[in-house]
């Protein structure tokens, strides 16, 4: 409480639709997630609004009724930003914005603004200026409505249409600077990558806050930001590790979302290489998140986006410490048994017998739980990477190569 005093969050409200695609309860597990993003960003949710229609309207969204309603209550409740689940269109935010005194935002802005509070390097910096340009430049006329609204059309239009022009211009020229900037970094990156000399890759992939840092500092003995907020990780961090004197790489990047924001991807082509170029890929999964497959699908959508689908993953299932199972008798007798009643244990059979090539581990980050036998297995992952494509590694490794000898005694 006091915490929320101190900090001022802005008062926020947030508006979703339900449709033949996205049932009631899906909804509603979005705006749960649009709510922690929204307290990420600095934001309190006062009110959630959602309407029940086929399709969204294309000029508001959502209806003019409920426009209405949202505007009624953004006056008597003082909220200052109203998020949208969605990305709405260019048109679809000016006349929203015409309508309703309050800065509208859409799940796009809202992870956009999140990635530039939490950029610190440079080179984030740059990405993330990318992407919010690139959401901009056809937003730009609507930026002015208000101005228009404020001081009457009539003379506004004008010198307001040749303001977006400039701005346009402006827009335009500095993202061709950005990204000749991120060409010149791309390239160091690249050569610093080719750098690293013959050591095995590996990546932690997952959805934002499932326990990838926390996993890479218990691993790695190194120091990552871990946070309960979304998107705690932005830069990539590359880290030696070794397990049973075989060396390896260990990247910890920067998590995916559902919904990501096309932009975000094309901007983040240089972080994202690390997952592209990686031997193996530890895809991990906060099985304490009840919507913990959804997470799984999005990140599996976003490795294909990005063309990193088809690398040997091994599936971590992590914070099986904090798994919570429904009985049923706490929820309700009619009630029949569905997943959610699923116990640990069953999880891991249905896992372990449907994901089939998949290799599968559950692990607890915090509590160091079956760490043993996450070690196990990424070690025998690493080691038969490494025989195949360094098959005369023992000049390179002569420890490593006594090792294997002696286990294969
Ligand atoms: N209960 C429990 N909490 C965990 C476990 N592992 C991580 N956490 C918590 O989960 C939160 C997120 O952890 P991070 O390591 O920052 O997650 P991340 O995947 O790196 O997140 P991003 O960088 O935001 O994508 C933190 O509050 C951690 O303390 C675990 O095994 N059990
Ligand atoms: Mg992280």
């Amino acid at each position: 409480m006091l915490e929320k005093e101190v900090i001022n969050f802005e008062k926020t409200a947030i508006v979703g639709i339900v449709t033949q695609s996205q049932s009631e309860e899906k909804l509603h597990e979005y705006l749960d997630e649009l709510e922690f993003l929204t307290f990420t960003a600095g934001g309190e949710v006062i009110k959630r609004f959602s309407q029940k229609m086929e399709r969204p309207n294309p000029k508001t969204f959502v209806g003019t009724g409920k426009i209405d309603e949202i505007n009624l209550f953004v006056k008597e409740n003082g909220i200052s930003t109203v998020i949208f689940d969605d990305e709405l269109t260019p048109s679809q935010q000016k006349n929203i914005s015409r309508i309703i005194d309050a800065k509208i935002l859409d799940r796009t802005n809202l992870i956009l603004d999140i990635f530039a509070q939490r950029a610190e390097t440079s080179y984030a910096r740059t990405q993330v200026e990318l992407a919010q340009c690139i959401y901009l430049l056809p937003r730009l006329s609507g930026l002015w409505t208000h101005l228009e609204r404020q001081k009457g059309g009539i003379g506004m239009r004008g010198p307001g249409e040749t303001e977006i022009e400039t701005d346009r211009r402006i827009v335009r020229d500095r993202i061709s600077l950005l990204k000749d900037k991120i060409k010149t970094i791309d390239k160091q990156m690249s050569i610093q990558r080719s750098n690293r000399g013959a050591m095995v890759r590996v990546a932690l992939v997952g959805y934002t806050n499932v326990g990838k840092s926390t996993l890479m500092n218990a691993v790695g003995k190194s120091e990552v930001f871990v946070e309960n907020k979304l998107f705690a990780t932005l830069d990539t961090t590359v880290r030696k590790v070794v397990i049973k004197n075989l060396p390896f790489l260990l990247s910890d990047t920067v998590g995916f979302i559902r919904k990501l924001p096309t932009q975000l991807v094309d901007s983040f082509k240089s972080t994202l290489d690390e997952v592209r170029e990686a031997d193996l890929l530890l895809h991990v999964v906060d099985i304490s998140h009840p919507d913990f497959e959804d997470h799984i699908d999005s990140v599996n959508q976003i490795l294909q986006d990005i063309k990193a689908h088809e690398k040997p993953v091994i599936m971590v299932f992590n914070k099986i410490d904090a798994y919570k199972h429904l009985t049923i008798e706490e929820d309700d007798l009619i009630t029949e048994k569905t997943r959610k009643h699923w116990t640990l244990d069953e999880w891991k059979q249905t896992w372990m017998s449907n994901v089939g090539h998949d290799k599968t581990l559950f692990i607890s980050a915090t509590q160091k739980q079956n760490f043993e036998e996450f070690r196990e297995m990424v070690y025998e992952a690493v080691r038969q990477i490494h025989i195949t494509r360094f098959p005369y590694n023992k000049f390179l490794y002569p420890d490593y190569k006594d090792a294997i000898e002696k286990e294969e005694e």
